[in-house]
C-alpha cells in the first residue's frame, strides 16, 4: 500500500505567508495531481504556540535565521508562523481536506522544533504517523510539499529510518534555499539515503 505524504502546505509558507517559500503555490497543482492517484493521504500541519522556541521574537536581541542552541539542540530561528488556529496555519484552501486521512500536527511543544512529521528534532516524542500508516499496511510513502530543505527532506529521511519505501515527488516540492544550494544539497543527501527521486 502507496500514502501521500504531503507536508507543510500551509498558508505561511505559500506567497504572502509569514514565512513564504520562493514559488511555494507551485507545489499546489502538483499535490492536487498527486491526490488523485494516491489510496491514502496524510498530511503534516506545522502548529506552533506563539511562545514556540524556533521564533526568533521570543529571544531577544537575536535575528531571524540565526542559529542558537534550544535546550541543547542547534535552532534556526524563524519569523513567527503557523501559529495554532490562525490563518497562516490553515492549509492551503485549493486542497481538499475531505481527502486526507489524517492529519500530523507537529511543532506544538515551544521548547523544541519538529521539522519531521514523524517525530521533534530531539527525536524525543513520536507523532505517531509511522505506526498509523503501519497499521493500514502502507509500505511506500510518496513525499511532497514544503519546504525541500526543512520539512520534506526531514519528513523523507525519518520515513526512511522507519523502513518505509521513499519516493520524493521532486516537482511538488520547493525549498528556502537560505543558502543558494540549501535544496540541491538536500536532494543529494536524501537520494544518498535511499529516497527515490521523482
Ligand atoms: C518549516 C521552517 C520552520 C518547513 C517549518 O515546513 O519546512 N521550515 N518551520
Ligand atoms: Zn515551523
Amino acid at each position: 500500500m502507496n500514502a501521500l505524504i504531503l507536508v507543510d502546505i500551509q498558508n505561511d509558507f505559500l506567497p504572502g505567508g509569514a514565512l513564504a517559500v520562493p514559488d511555494g503555490d507551485a507545489v499546489i497543482p502538483a499535490a492536487i495531481q498527486l491526490m488523485q492517484h494516491a489510496d491514502i493521504i496524510v498530511a503534516t500541519q506545522d502548529w506552533h504556540p506563539p511562545d514556540h522556541g524556533s521564533f526568533a521574537v521570543n529571544h531577544p536581541g537575536c535575528a531571524v535565521f540565526e542559529t542558537i542552541d534550544l535546550h541543547d539542540l542547534p535552532q534556526t530561528l524563524w519569523p513567527v508562523h503557523c501559529v495554532e488556529e490562525t490563518p497562516g496555519a490553515a492549509f492551503a484552501e485549493t486542497l481538499d481536506l475531505a481527502r486526507i486521512g489524517k492529519i500530523f500536527r507537529k511543532g506544538t511543544r515551544p521548547e523544541i522544533d519538529s521539522y519531521s512529521g514523524f517525530h521533534d528534532n530531539g527525536r524525543r516524542h513520536s507523532t505517531g504517523m509511522a505506526d498509523w500508516l503501519r497499521g493500514r499496511g502502507v509500505t511506500h510513502v510518496t513525499v511532497c510539499g514544503l519546504a525541500t530543505d526543512y520539512c520534506v527532506k526531514f519528513t523523507a529521511l525519518d520515513a526512511i529510518d522507519e523502513g518505509f519505501h521513499v519516493t520524493l515527488a521532486v516537482h511538488a516540492c520547493r525549498g528556502v534555499n537560505l543558502w543558494p544550494s540549501d535544496v540541491e544539497e538536500a536532494i543529494d543527501e536524501m537520494r544518498q539515503r535511499g529516497v527515490i527521486i521523482s
